[in-house]
């Protein structure tokens, strides 16, 4: 193995968590670089099921470093939180965490913002996580964010603080209506958690150059998918950071020759959590098998995903804009006890046919699935380990994914365990 970026294919909830944390015996360092704590990464160890916001799902392995890339907008309180509750089941993270002073801190006015910005916008509302994500990229991006690396310089951050109130607090008085934030208390509440992060907090690109130097090998863990990207995604109903293999870089400050490889990881089907477009959704009793059988609910919020089949445009889409040289496929075994399988391998757009995936959203609404239907294989494939133990309907499902999406499937997931794992290449 070299270094490898990890992302999904579709709308997230692809199973990355499970495979990064697969991967991570082969890595050394283990690198999330974007998103935040929106973000909800599920790994099952024995009995035992850990849901990860923020830090790297490497860190359920002795002595791996997990990093924090620059491209994260963290919530203090929420790294706190996930650094506390994995202790208490007994995983310290000490020297292995290293979070980036380039880091967007989200204040609690981009939660207001987050929450207020979403009731003004009705129907047309994004289905946000409500975690203040987009508000704190929004400062990112006018140039007025706050930084991790400002937790260690009190008087400057107490000015850049100061003079975001003044706008914040307006936009919360004058336009939502509710209070404003005081500035003693924020200022306050953030020396107290810079103080408690600032052992961790360096400049992770250096980290990261040096761990080469040494032969270390990279593990990129991305979160959300590619069609939540917020330049290659269903925009506007995307996240507010590159989900996408750029992201890795831009998010990390290592540069494009250091990777060797993009995987994406593929469900079996599609899901979505949050509105936006979603050409294959089923709204039928389909739908809700695959969300029984799948547990398909937000590992962050709860909230029910929708579900549907397969669309092949969406995972080929994916593969172009990431360059992915393979396909890790996910969550097979939720298709066990049907009869048909379908898969989308085109649309209908206003009478016509077309194969590639749409790029403005009116079209993207408008496509009318094609579906082609494959036999089930109507047998547990739950912990296969082998793909000689797959009946030929489930290789058949896998080779005809290839085929659409033009990329190999290297791993197939058979269950939530890490055993439950077919390795092809
Ligand atoms: P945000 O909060 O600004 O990032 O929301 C914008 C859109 O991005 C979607 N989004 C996600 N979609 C799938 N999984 C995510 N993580 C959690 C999970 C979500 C949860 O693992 O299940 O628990 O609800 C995630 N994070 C953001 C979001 O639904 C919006 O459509
Ligand atoms: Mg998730």
């Amino acid at each position: 193995m070299a270094n490898i970026i990890i992302l999904g294919t579709q709308w997230g909830d692809e199973g990355k968590g499970k495979i990064v944390d697969l991967l991570t015996e082969r890595a050394d360092c283990i690198i999330r670089y974007q998103g935040g704590h929106n973000a909800g990464h599920t790994i099952v160890v024995g009995k035992e099921k850990f849901v990860l916001h923020l830090i790297p799902s490497g860190i359920l392995h002795e002595g791996k470093k997990c990093v924090i890339g620059n491209g994260i907008a963290l919530d203090p309180h929420a790294l706190i939180e996930e650094i506390e509750e994995l202790a208490t089941r007994g995983i310290k993270v000490g020297k292995n965490l290293k979070i980036s002073d380039a880091c967007h801190l989200i204040m609690p006015y981009h939660r207001a913002i987050d929450k207020q910005s979403e009731e003004m916008k009705g129907t047309r509302r994004i289905g946000t996580t409500g975690r203040g994500i987009g508000p704190a990229y929004v400062d990112k991006m006018a140039r007025i964010g706050i930084r991790t690396g400002d937790l260690a310089h009190p008087a400057l951050f107490r000015e850049k603080l100061e003079q975001n109130l003044s706008e914040m607090n307006y936009l919360m008085e004058k336009l939502f209506k509710t209070h404003g934030f005081d500035l003693e208390t924020l200022y306050a509440d953030a020396m107290a958690v810079g103080e408690r992060l600032s052992p961790y907090i360096t400049d992770t690109s250096l980290y990261l150059w040096n761990e080469r130097q040494k032969g270390s090998q990279l593990l990129f863990e991305g979160a959300q998918g590619t069609h939540l990207d917020i330049d290659h995604g269903t925009y506007p109903f995307v996240t507010s950071s590159n989900a996408s293999a750029g992201g890795a870089l831009t998010g990390t400050g290592v540069g494009p020759t250091a990777i060797d490889g993009v995987i994406g990881i593929t469900k079996a089907y599609t899901t979505r959590v949050g509105s936006g477009p979603f050409p294959t959704e089923l709204l039928d009793e389909s739908g809700e098998y695959l969300r029984k059988m799948g547990s398909e609910f937000g590992a962050t919020t709860g909230r029910a995903r929708r579900c549907g089949w397969f669309d092949a445009l969406v995972v080929r889409y994916a593969a172009r804009i990431n360059g992915l040289t393979g396909i890790v496929l996910t969550k097979i075994d939720v298709l066990d006890e049907l009869d048909t399988i379908k898969i989308c391998t085109g649309y209908t757009l206003h009478g016509k046919h077309i194969s590639e995936f749409p790029r403005h959203l009116s079209d993207i609404e408008a496509a009318v699935p094609v579906y082609e239907e494959l036999p089930g294989w109507k047998t547990s494939l739950r912990g296969a380990r082998e793909m000689n133990e797959l009946p030929i309907a489930a290789k058949n499902y896998i080779r005809r994914i290839e085929e659409l999406t033009g990329v190999p499937v290297v791993m197939v997931s058979t269950g939530s365990e890490r055993s439950e794992t077919i390795v092809i290449q």
